[in-house]
């Protein structure tokens, strides 16, 4: 039970619903400030961008795909290959699924996937760009083969009897250059499962729509333990041209283990995918000397140390310091009637690719537009990065 109230509670202080909770669910309140050791992770939210771009080659793939139907199925298939690494790699690294630290406005996690050959470098940025509500910015960019995706994701979570429902807003734009193609990918929402077993795994529900400006649609739906399959992480997914019902491709499995592709509607496998025999490419981080105090492995440092160790009061210390810091540069900057500078992102009211795609979608409007819409500033970043592009 007081397991329970720990990850609910955890869960509410990390996603911001205090005063729901305080309304709804009074007993969880006197514990939302408490984090126990186990559920704790070092790892600030603003690395999961990271997990869109570990398999490098894959995420390049749809670059030499001269035929728009197979490459729309590169995308897809690129795609569903992040999914494994996105949602349950915690859980297989560390056992469990974890609570991961609550990112600061303006912190940074900088990277490059350094791949020979024809992938080349691929460069990560993500940013907090809000912290209330929790909004991360992100874009990975693979010069030599003209792909660049960019996007912002934040969180709403609801609960009902220790049972955690996360609704994700925000989206992702996969561009290619050489075929001046955008694919708006909408986020899956998820929930966490296996808490009464004391270790929570997430669960992807509902859909996911990927809709190109080349005039093809792929929906996924998730589903989980208990339903069709019976098998955890199962998922189906159709290609179509964007309006029409013929199917092109169709995709079934596990996202966790192994997909196959077909042709048409039915089981004509022409190829198959082990999410589990799939390398991943370690990411470059400078080192911690020389990155910018913004960079989230800088700015934590003392905290992911003190989490590693298992020292909670350290731990509770030196996050304070961060959170007091942060409190006070937000007084300064209402007293001084100024907002915190993005350094690579930029707030817009509208994005017209994005209104041209989504109106394929199911994304709400509404809530995209929670705390703004962000947008990758290509301007700000060759300020910040002059010799690259
Ligand atoms: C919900 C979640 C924080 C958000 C995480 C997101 C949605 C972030 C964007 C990534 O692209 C994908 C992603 C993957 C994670 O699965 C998801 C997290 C799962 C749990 C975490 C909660 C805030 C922590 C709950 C507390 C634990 C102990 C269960």
């Amino acid at each position: 039970q007081v397991y329970l109230q720990e990850i609910i509670a955890s869960t509410i202080d990390f996603l911001g619903f205090q005063k729901f909770v305080e309304r709804t669910e009074p007993n969880v309140r006197t514990l939302s400030r408490a984090s126990a050791p186990f559920i704790l992770s070092s790892t600030s939210l603003t690395e999961y961008s990271g997990y869109w771009a570990e398999h490098p080659e894959i995420f390049v793939a749809p670059a030499h795909e001269k035929d728009a139907q197979k490459r729309a199925l590169a995308v897809l298939k690129w795609f569903l290959s992040t999914l494994k690494q996105q949602y349950s790699s915690r859980s297989e690294k560390l056992g469990s699924e974890k609570k991961p630290l609550n990112p600061f406005l303006g912190e940074l996690f900088l990277g490059t996937w350094k791949n020979d050959g024809e992938v080349g470098e691929t460069k990560l940025i993500s940013e907090q760009v809000s912290h209330h509500p929790p909004v991360t910015a992100y874009a990975i960019l693979n010069e030599k083969n003209g792909v660049k995706l960019t996007g912002y994701n934040g969180q709403k979570a609801s609960f009902s009897k220790g049972y955690i429902s996360v609704k994700q807003v925000g989206h992702a734009k996969y561009y290619l250059k050489e075929f001046d193609e955008t694919y708006l990918i909408t986020l899956p929402s998820l929930h966490i499962e296996g808490l009464i077993m004391g270790s929570p795994y997430v669960e992807l529900n509902k859909s996911t729509i990927i809709t190109s400006s080349s005039g093809y649609t792929a929906t996924i739906d998730y589903s989980g333990k208990g339903w069709i399959s019976g098998k955890k992480n199962s998922f189906t997914a159709i290609l179509t041209k964007t309006g029409s019902k013929d199917v092109l491709y169709n995709i079934s499995g596990q996202w966790t283990d192994k997909f196959s592709i077909n042709e048409g509607k039915g089981k004509n496998e022409i190829e198959s995918y082990d999410c589990k025999a799939a390398k991943t490419t370690p990411l470059y981080i400078a080192p911690i000397e020389e990155q910018d105090p913004l960079e989230s492995r800088r700015a934590w440092q003392k905290v992911q140390e003190a989490i590693v160790r298992g020292d909670m009061e350290t731990t509770g210390t030196e996050k304070s310091k961060i959170e007091n810091e942060q409190r006070e540069m937000r007084k300064k900057e209402k007293e001084e009637n100024r907002e915190w500078e993005r350094r690579y992102f930029t707030r817009v009211e509208e994005d017209p690719e994005f209104t041209k795609l989504a109106a394929k979608t199911d994304i709400i409007t509404e809530a995209e537009k929670t705390g703004g819409m962000w947008v990758f500033d290509e301007a700000k970043f060759a300020k910040a990065h002059p010799t690259s592009s």
